[in-house]
């Protein structure tokens, strides 16, 4: 791969100096959906698919950016100076954004540069192939210009360019679990305070199955900001009568004495989420370490129904992919994954059973939405780094 990608870059922006290479992987979320923006806990690993960058410096102010996967498109050409973000929405959103980021956290990029991307992570598939980009890039910044960040401040650079620059108000999650993976670990992340741990995850007898909607998630980001702000009004509700600084912080019991400040249901059950989806996360991850795999499983799939009815994140696409899992053999537990609307689903499923689940699955999805859903059996794998 990086033999070609290097021969690619020589093509696209011809030879000489010192051209070097990178890798960012995609991520999969095992438990702790939407708990990332509330303070609570979240259980994301990184996958060995994801967005190879090669790069070089270049001695003027410019930016060329080529990508494999839209080759339509050409070398984009643009300057350090005045980065801004494009309404058509291209790709070089995701570089850019983090480039001006870096500027604005007092790293100043001292001359542009020729990028080449080529990332075989689904688009749009949920597996978060933006948040991918964002720090493949950090790394590329850090590594040519010798930038003094670790790998936690490239994952905290690339999630304010998403949310300052790409205007989505997401957590830490994505950016975390793709800078700090570690090959057949999970990272429990307590996005409180970025304290985090490695569980091993080897499932000896079972698969990391995905399947991608194929359901774009369109006005996704939209409804993302708005649970967002939902969360954070039932939040300033609480602290009235409790104080606290997220809703993380609450057991399930201690939500039930203070969900009546809340005043609409809908913020309610929001809420409820939220808390009981941070406290599922906790016990999964209890139930992984005791290598109970089977109420790891529970826990996945009662997160899916909390998605489904509380948060109301799921649609008619990932409900009928995760409930046809359900009902087949060999799967010890499935959800949604990501930010919902759309994307994708994560299921374990028994090693002698994923060829048939593929084909089930895929067939009862195909019948009821009328086109197919794509299935990818998944390995855990290393964080980003220069290859
Ligand atoms: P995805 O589906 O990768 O966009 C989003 C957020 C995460 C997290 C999850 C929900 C972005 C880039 N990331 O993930 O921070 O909040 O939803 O758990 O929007
Ligand atoms: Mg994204």
């Amino acid at each position: 791969m990086k033999k070609q990608l290097l021969e690619k870059f020589t093509e696209i922006f011809g030879e000489g100096g010192d051209i070097r290479a990178y890798f960012a992987p995609g991520r999969v979320n095992l438990i702790g959906e939407h708990t990332d923006y509330n303070g609570g806990h979240v259980f994301p690993c990184a996958l060995t698919i994801g967005t190879y960058a090669i790069a070089r410096k270049r001695d003027d102010r410019e930016l060329r950016f080529y990508s494999l996967n839209f080759e339509k498109l050409g070398v984009i050409e643009t300057s350090l100076d005045g980065l801004a973000y494009n309404r058509n929405a291209d790709w070089t959103n995701y570089p850019k954004g983090v480039m001006w980021a870096f500027g604005e956290k007092g790293y100043q990029i001292p001359v542009g540069m020729d990028i080449l991307l080529f990332g075989n992570i689904p688009n749009g598939s949920g597996l978060s192939s933006s948040a991918s980009v964002e720090v493949v890039t950090g790394v590329v910044l850090k590594d040519l210009f010798g930038f003094d960040v670790n790998m936690i401040e490239i994952a905290l650079i690339g999630q304010f360019s998403e949310n300052k620059f790409n205007g989505v108000n997401c957590g830490i999650m994505d950016q975390f679990a793709i800078a700090m993976g570690k090959k057949d670990h999970a990272i429990f992340l307590d996005t409180a305070d970025l304290s985090y741990e490695y569980a091993p995850i080897v499932l000896k007898d079972a698969k990391i199955v995905i399947a991608s909607s194929n359901k774009k998630r369109g006005l996704g980001d939209s409804k993302y900001n708005e649970r967002r702000t939902e969360c954070e009004t039932a939040l300033a509700e609480i602290q009235k009568v409790k104080d606290i600084k997220a809703l993380g912080e609450l057991t399930e019991e201690e939500f039930e004495e203070v969900k009546g400040a809340i005043q609409s249901p809908v913020r309610q059950k929001r809420a409820k989420h939220a808390v009981y989806e941070n406290q599922r996360t906790i016990k999964a991850v209890e139930a992984l370490k005791a290598n109970n795999i089977q109420l790891f499983g529970e826990l996945m799939n009662a997160s899916h129904v909390s998605l489904r009815d509380d948060y109301e994140v799921t649609g008619i696409e990932l409900d009928t992919l995760v409930e046809a899992a359900w009902k087949q053999e060999g799967v010890i537990g499935s959800r949604m994954t990501g930010a919902g609307f759309g994307g994708c689903t994560v299921s374990i499923v028994k090693n002698g059973n994923v060829e048939d689940f593929i084909k089930e699955v895929g067939k009862e999805y195909a019948e009821k939405i009328g086109y197919y859903a794509d299935f990818y059996v998944v390995e855990v794998g290393e964080g980003a780094g220069r290859i």
